[in-house]
């Protein structure tokens, strides 16, 4: 059923070379991601030292970027790392707010399980708006213009901001540097498959709720649509995108290619069953394609569109379908850790 539901879509073939993929997801979807720093620098301010009890004392960093046309970016970011003398897998949440704990990230419970917990705010990396004059967008753009119909998006910006956090969290004792999971909710949960996709130093990289132009299948998708998402944000994306509104059909990718491009490492999808309008069997579906890119076990699901309560960890692609709303909760957060714990 779900194979004829696939073969139904006429999916753009997966390029032999990853090369060839992460090009034509840039080119023609977020842009090409930023120049890597030439350099980094930060500093480090303890700000809370008994949080989770003194477990993990809470340090905000500031990563100081010196970026090859010579301009300078520093955005903070905030580490929790259980305080035992022991190497932990990390979590890097990519999130809303710069709050830690945060209504989208139970801190404690993630250090309890015995992992470190790296936090960066996107608007912190640049404003979730179509401003190109600020944050890193003032430092990569002229007057805030950009002339390039290739030039990158705000998605991809945020993207770029967690990859930094990346080159800080492996000068990091307290960390296992091959276990380093990247997060985000939503416009995040985009975020974090293409942070993941683009940069193989991640283990694995997890979606919660990202749905269009994230890990929903774009073709016969329900609810948001290319040109809805172009309409209300053409910023997160490059120019290229706006040509596939109401034009899916002859995209030369889909969302798979996101997702494929975390193999042989680990990808995740949770999906909400209220969420229709990220569409739940779309994200499931993607999973479906993404999965014959690994060489086996790549995603194991039962013959048929999701149910809610549907938990699938046994492959090296996972998804749920929790019940409820569109957000980032614990129940999500729990299925990712019972995931990872299962891969070692
Ligand atoms: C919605 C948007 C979605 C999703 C969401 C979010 O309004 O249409 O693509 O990303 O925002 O980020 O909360």
């Amino acid at each position: 059923m779900l194979k004829e539901k696939i073969a139904a879509l006429n999916l753009p073939v997966f390029p032999s070379t990853r090369e060839e993929a992460i090009e034509m997801l840039c080119r023609e979807e977020y842009g090409y991601l930023p120049p890597k720093p030439i350099s980094m620098t930060w500093e480090d301010e303890i700000i809370v030292p008994r949080f989770c009890a003194g477990k993990a004392p809470l340090h905000k960093v500031t990563l100081n970027c010196a970026m090859p046309n010579g301009k300078s970016f520093s955005f903070p970011i905030y580490v929790a790392i259980p305080a035992d003398g022991k190497a932990h897998p990390a979590f890097l949440h990519i999130n809303f707010r710069d709050s830690v704990p945060d209504l989208y990230q139970p801190s404690e419970e993630l250090c309890d399980n015995g992992y470190a917990v790296f936090t960066v705010c996107y608007n912190d990396i640049t404003k979730d708006d179509n401003d190109f004059t600020s944050g890193l967008a003032g430092v990569l753009f002229e007057n805030g213009e950009r002339k390039n119909d290739t030039d990158c998006g705000k998605i991809a910006m945020w993207a770029w901001g967690a990859q930094r956090v990346m080159d800080y969290i492996l000068t990091q004792p307290g960390v296992i540097h091959e276990r380093v999971t990247v997060a985000g909710h939503s416009r995040l949960g985009k975020t974090a498959l293409l942070t993941g996709a683009t940069d193989t130093r991640f283990y694995c990289a997890i979606s919660n709720d990202s749905g269009c132009s994230g890990a929903a299948i774009t073709r016969e998708k329900q609810g948001e649509t290319v040109k809805s998402i172009c309409e209300e944000f053409p910023f997160w994306f490059c120019k290229n995108y706006y040509k596939y509104k109401d034009n899916e059909h002859n995209m030369p990718f889909d969302q798979h290619w996101l997702i494929g491009l975390l193999a042989p490492r680990y990808a995740y999808v949770a999906s909400a069953s209220n969420d229709l309008w990220a569409d739940p069997a779309s994200e499931h579906l993607a999973c479906v394609a993404a999965g014959e890119l690994w060489e086996k076990d790549g995603f194991i699901t039962p013959d048929r569109p999701p149910r809610i309560g549907d938990s699938f960890h046994e492959g090296k692609v996972g998804y749920h379908l929790r019940a409820g709303e569109h957000f980032f909760s614990r129940e999500d957060w729990l299925n990712f850790m019972t995931f990872l714990r299962k891969k070692g």
